[in-house]
């Protein structure tokens, strides 16, 4: 297709502002793919080897640290065996209570604040999102969590009550207000906070308050909790690998478990979601903690952070009801992805059971972009009740060249088997596979149906057969095999 002239000025605009992180952005650490420097008057600082962070630069200067040495500190990687961690906590008496299952057994479907807005929220921009979930069609399609993200509160607690105070020029209603308004629409409101003394933009931690902002978000009918991993004490954090590689015992996990315990302890039950950045383990621990758990550092809407995510989900995709690695928020509508990027970027989400929380302002996306977020067979793989597992690569005929990430997955769903195909490449690709490959037997007859045009494929095939499709650079197909 096309573009246009006044579009391409546009493309090449945005990518110039992304090439920096915004204030209070990531931008560094292990996995992170997306810019490494900050815009004006703020500074890239080193917070821990998997997030570096834009932080004002007057106040932090001297800690500057460029994000590419990130990986020198020592925090250690799964793969150091030999390191024992420094466990200064408590782990024998440490709680260890699961997360509920009255919520969050399908990934969750919402929007979060951050990437649209970052720090400059307020009440007015959370309560148009929720009621453009219900003026788009978005509540019809499956999507339910409207999310507050980092910087609602006051710089203090109530120096009383220790309560976290939201902002009254932010949020003159209070969140409890919010949450009434997005209840009346039948919708579940989500907050943050953070397992440190402070938030990644430096608003109260939670850190020793677990009980307090638990009952506290309880009261405020909140029903969802984004919890993040900044300011973390230093005798609350792991120097290496525990022993037998114990990261459910680690001060880390410890920190979330404390949360868990004071989130079962409230009347309401709360989706929990663990924002570790793909640190410590947390695929091999986070279904003990909570719904969801972050796999790799703060999304970026670029390609690149679009293949980590997925080669990081893939590599760790021990997911199932009420289990999901979180591949972040998306990016659709922002910066300069390509529609067969932004479709991409669903699909794939989609495919491998990740939360999918929109992250734009949901009034700028175009019917192309809503049509992709509210593509019903997609959605309806992603909340299937009988399969909770994600789809997982296969090789698609002998001696198919080996792609990082994978190109063709497999998934079942109450209905039957889905084929999922990226390009990876910049260049339009032919892609086929056999029906046998794809676990379909090695008998039958077959026919294909495209989950994005909702529409059946002309042709029928044998189990041996090659089915062949031409896939736009980055694309993403999405199938569903009629068993004839
Ligand atoms: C860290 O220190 C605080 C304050 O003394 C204490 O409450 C907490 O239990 C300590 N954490 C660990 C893991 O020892
Ligand atoms: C602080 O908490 C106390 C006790 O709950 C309450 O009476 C007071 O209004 C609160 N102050 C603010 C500023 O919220
Ligand atoms: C919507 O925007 C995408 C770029 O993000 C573009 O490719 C697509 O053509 C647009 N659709 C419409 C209907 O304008
Ligand atoms: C031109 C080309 O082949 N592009 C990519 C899309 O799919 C193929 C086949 O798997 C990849 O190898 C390429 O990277």
């Amino acid at each position: 297709m096309m573009l246009s002239g006044f579009l391409l000025l546009l493309i090449g605009f945005a990518s110039q502002t992304l090439a920096q992180s915004q204030p209070w952005g990531q931008c560094g650490g292990i996995g992170w793919a997306g810019a490494t420097t900050c815009t004006s008057g703020w500074t890239c600082v080193l917070s821990s080897a998997y997030y570096s962070q834009c932080l004002q630069s007057a106040s932090t200067s001297a800690t500057t640290t460029p994000a590419t040495s990130t990986t020198t500190t020592t925090v250690k990687t799964t793969t150091s065996s030999s390191a024992t961690a420094t466990v200064t906590g408590f782990p024998a008496s440490a709680p260890t209570v699961p997360p509920s299952k009255l919520v969050g057994q399908t990934p969750a479907l919402g929007w979060n604040s951050w990437n649209a807005y970052g720090c400059n929220i307020n009440e007015a921009k959370v309560v148009a999102a929720a009621n453009q979930f219900v003026s788009l069609g978005l509540k019809a399609a499956g999507y339910q969590y409207v999310n507050i993200d980092d910087c609602w509160p006051l710089a203090a607690r109530n120096a009383s009550s220790k309560q976290i105070v939201p902002d009254p020029a932010k949020f003159p209603d209070g969140i409890s207000g919010v949450a009434t308004q997005v209840h009346a629409l039948g919708l579940k409101l989500g907050i943050y906070s953070d397992a440190g003394t402070a938030t990644c933009a430096g608003f109260p931690g939670s850190l020793g308050f677990e009980s307090i902002d638990a009952a506290t978000f309880s009261a405020w009918g909140v029903d969802y909790l984004k919890y993040d991993n900044c300011n973390i004490p230093a005798n609350w954090s792991d120097t290496g690998t525990p022993q037998n590689n114990d990261w459910y015992n680690s001060n880390s996990a410890i920190r979330y478990r404390q949360m868990t315990a004071a989130l079962a302890a409230q009347s309401r039950p709360f989706q929990f979601n663990l924002c570790l950045w793909g640190n410590y383990n947390v695929w091999n621990w986070g279904s003990r903690v909570g719904h969801s758990w972050r796999l790799t550092g703060d999304a970026s809407a670029t390609w690149s952070f679009i293949t980590t995510a997925i080669t990081t989900s893939v590599s760790h995709s021990a997911t199932g009801f009420g289990a999901h690695g979180d591949m972040d928020m998306m990016e659709i509508g922002n910066g300069a992805l390509t529609i067969q990027e932004q479709r991409t970027h669903f699909a794939a989400w989609i495919m491998l059971k990740s939360p999918i929380l929109l992250g734009t302002d949901l009034s700028l996306l175009n019917t192309t972009q809503l049509a992709i977020i509210k593509n019903a067979e997609l959605l309806a793989f992603h909340q299937d009740t009988t399969v909770g597992g994600p789809a997982v690569p296969f090789t698609p005929f002998s001696s198919a060249p080996t792609t990082s990430p994978p190109e063709y997955y497999v998934g079942k769903s109450s209905k039957g088997t889905h084929v999922f195909i990226i390009n990876t490449s910049s260049a339009a690709a032919t892609k086929s596979f056999t029906f046998a490959n794809a676990g379909l037997g090695s008998s039958g007859t077959f026919s294909v149906h495209d989950m994005w045009a909702g529409t059946d494929l002309a042709g029928t095939y044998a189990a041996s057969a090659t089915f062949s499709v031409t896939v736009q650079p980055h694309d993403t197909v999405a199938y569903f095999i009629n068993v004839l």
